[in-house]
């Protein structure tokens, strides 16, 4: 008897096998305890990822309660894009095997502050200052970490403002606090950004010198123009009320 038996199969006769003849004796070879140990671990798993899906809502849900009411409330709408992601389980063990730690639930809980992560696109750097303000005042948010690389670019000229906030999300079992990183960023410091990841996917790191220094030049020529773009706009709309770095953790 294996431990499959006695569990009615759901593939139609004529439908292609899933597994290898190789893999299905394997797995027809592992005992019902294994069995129900890897169904537990399973279900565990996609309850722990499933906090981060619910904080990750959470905190689109006061980003567009944000972009909704500053849009009634004044001339411009800050907010052009807003997009999620949750890490794949294999990027979160990947990114736990770099730092050196075993992965458990309890260490990737205190190690891994991305795993659901949302990016805002801005149409203007006071804008990206003025949404972390506005998101990271708010009574139930808490912010675990600020890397403001707008004020501080990376050496390749990335730039983007990053923040670890934790939300609670409110289960049956209770209040649960979850970490969700939120990257605000102009459109022009989006379009580099995505290129930039794009090329390094495309050489798989090993990006040629020549390429690196066009980059850099061109995150130069981003951040000219959204400076031009911002005099502009205060031009139309008069100076923002946010100063910038007031962001408290
Ligand atoms: P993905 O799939 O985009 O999420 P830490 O988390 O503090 O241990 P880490 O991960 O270096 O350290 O944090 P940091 O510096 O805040 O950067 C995390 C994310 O910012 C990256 O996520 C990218 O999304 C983005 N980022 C940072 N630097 C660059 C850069 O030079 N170019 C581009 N295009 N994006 C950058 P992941 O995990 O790499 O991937």
């Amino acid at each position: 008897m294996t431990p499959l038996d006695g569990i009615p199969s759901q593939r139609h006769p004529d439908a292609p096998h899933l597994l290898t003849p190789r893999a299905q004796r394997t797995l027809e070879a592992i005992d019902g305890r294994t069995l129900d140990e890897m169904r537990a671990l399973r279900d565990e798993t996609e309850r722990f990822m499933l906090r981060y899906k619910f904080g990750m809502d959470e905190v689109i849900t006061k980003l567009s309660i944000l972009r909704e009411e500053f849009s009634q409330n004044h001339d411009y709408n800050p907010i052009e894009h807003i997009s999620s992601r949750l890490k794949s389980l294999d990027s979160v063990i990947a990114k736990m095997q770099r730092k050196g730690i075993e992965p458990t639930f309890d260490t990737i809980r205190d190690t891994v502050t991305d795993i659901a992560g949302v990016r805002v696109t801005c149409s203007f750097v006071s804008d990206a200052y003025r949404l972390a303000e506005l998101l990271t005042e708010q009574p139930d948010i808490r912010v675990l970490k600020v890397k403001d690389y707008i004020a501080e670019p990376k050496e390749n000229g990335y730039q983007s403002l990053h923040l670890i906030v934790e939300v609670p999300v409110f289960l049956s079992t209770g209040a649960h606090p979850v970490a969700v990183e939120v990257q605000i960023r102009t459109i022009a410091m989006d379009f580099w950004a995505s290129l930039e990841h794009k090329i390094y996917y495309k050489y798989d790191r090993q990006v040629p010198q020549e390429l690196l220094d066009g980059l850099t030049d061109a995150a130069h020529t981003a951040a000219e123009l959204d400076s031009r773009m911002e005099r502009l706009h205060r031009e139309v709309h008069g100076a923002p009320s946010h100063r910038r770095g007031t962001i408290a953790i």
